[in-house]
């Protein structure tokens, strides 16, 4: 094939999963209950009720699924740990086994020549440390720093790509204020310290994952969207700043040591009558200890609109917009160009991996098994194009991860949405590769791409 979309070399060609939303075993070897485990196994949580009990069973179908990794071509496998699965009760007792089978799963990746990037956590906290308070609670940014000092130190000699936390946004306030995830609840202060106490439970852990894994590169992972006004509305346009501030601004900024935005802390004031006194001297100054990279997960755009103001424009119309078949994700590449932008240029992280991106489209095998998901691939091709306008552009993109590598349970959403580059039959736990896998075979393999007219 010619190549016209040529990435820099040693660009890091990836895909990406998750513990909870892949492993399955939900109680195996010693694993202890996760807060996820608790969440799907009581009824109305879970679209279809389903749970993470089995899902793909990569647990014990690792090792196949690292020879797909491989037959693919992927040069890093991004994903996550069970904390329950290393620390049953999350602190205290390790659980041997545990850690086994991620060491297993380190070497045989190395042995495939695949790097690992490991996430430290993606969701699934012991739901002991819940009973405790959970992220609200300050204790369990200490929990979290014993548990990356245990698991770095028993794979840091092998892994030397870390990511403290995956979306500290979906972990506060999805999960605390919005209600969609777990622990389910519906309380602003609590998103809010929750979001404090993740942010410092990632500083508090980078140098101590730096002295137990030498030569390594430490970072996390910042969801973001793109946020546009749906009018010229004063009341549409304050509306955007606030969705801005909360999501995409909140976050980048404690971490590149701006503190918290002036006109955020504002809007949450009313939240802390007594003030924001979970913030104690030196939290700011451990929140933005310097990391190696930034790693960014991107969708989609929303469009904003203030439904309270009872003077705005009825009539805003929405245009009739791309779509996933996540309920409202637009396609919208040049989100994806705008975003790696404006974070080189606000906050200038040395480096940034696209964590995750990638799209749901429920595609599955005919009766030849051959899996034609065309959207998928046009959806990455138009978004490694914006990855490549922004490399030009002087971002120090260093390498992209699709999300996911497997279809997976996606969380409140169950099994229908259909996120893999590999198919799952979740009656068989066959796996079948998609046509949007062996398209990525061959831009990994050419390191870029040809877009088609
Ligand atoms: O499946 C999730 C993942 O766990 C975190 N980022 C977004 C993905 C798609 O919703």
């Amino acid at each position: 094939m010619s190549t016209n979309l040529t990435f820099p070399a040693g660009f890091i060609w990836g895909a990406a999963t998750s513990s909870y939303q892949i492993e399955g075993a939900w109680k195996d070897d010693g694993k202890g209950e996760s807060i996820w485990d608790r969440f799907t196994h009581t009824p109305g949580h879970v679209i279809d009720n389903s749970t993470g009990d089995v899902a793909c069973d990569h647990y014990h179908r690792w090792p196949e699924d690292v020879k797909l990794m491989k037959s693919i071509g992927l040069q890093a496998y991004r994903f996550s740990i069970s904390w329950p699965r290393i620390l049953p009760a999350g602190r205290g007792a390790i659980n041997q086994a545990g850690l086994d089978f991620y060491s297993r799963l380190v070497d045989g990746l190395l042995a495939a020549g695949i790097t690992p990037f490991v996430t430290l956590y993606h969701w699934d906290l012991p739901q002991a440390l819940q009973d405790l308070g959970g992220w609200p609670s300050r204790g369990t940014a200490e929990a979290f720093t014993e548990y990356a000092d245990v698991v770095s130190r028993h794979l840091g000699d092998r892994v030397k790509h870390w990511i403290t936390h995956n979306e500290p946004w979906c972990v506060s306030i999805l999960s605390h204020q919005l209600g969609e995830h777990a622990p389910g609840w519906r309380d602003t202060a609590a998103a809010v310290r929750a979001a404090h106490h993740v942010l410092l439970s990632h500083g508090w852990a980078v140098p101590v994952i730096r002295a137990n894994s030498a030569g390594s590169e430490v970072g996390i992972t910042l969801n973001f969207e793109a946020k546009l006004a749906a009018s010229g509305s004063t009341a549409d346009i304050r509306k955007t700043r606030i969705e801005d501030g909360t999501f995409n601004r909140w976050f980048a900024d404690a971490l590149y040591g701006r503190h918290y935005p002036a006109d955020i802390v504002d809007y949450y004031s009313p939240h802390f009558p007594h003030g924001f006194d979970f913030i104690q001297p030196g939290d700011f100054e451990a929140i933005s200890v310097p990391t190696d990279f930034l790693g960014v997960n991107y969708y989609t755009r929303v469009i904003v609109r203030d439904t309270d103001a009872i003077d705005n424009d009825p009539q805003t119309l929405f245009p009739d917009l791309p779509q996933t078949e996540m309920p409202n994700w637009e396609i919208f590449p040049e989100g994806l160009y705008n975003l790696l932008n404006r974070l080189h240029f606000e906050y200038r992280p040395p480096r940034i991996y696209i964590t995750e991106n990638g799209a749901s489209f429920s595609d599955g095998p005919d009766e030849s098994g051959r899996i034609a998901d065309a959207r998928r691939r046009a959806y990455l091709e138009s978004h490694f194009t914006a990855a490549h306008d922004a490399i030009r552009n002087g971002v120090p993109l260093a390498g992209f991860f699709v999300w996911s590598l497997m279809d997976n349970f996606e969380w409140a959403k169950g099994y229908d949405q259909r996120f893999g580059i590999i198919w799952v039959d979740y009656n068989t736990r066959q796996r079948l590769l998609k046509d949007s896998a062996i398209w990525y075979r061959d831009v990994i393999a050419g390191n870029g791409f040809s877009p088609r007219l």
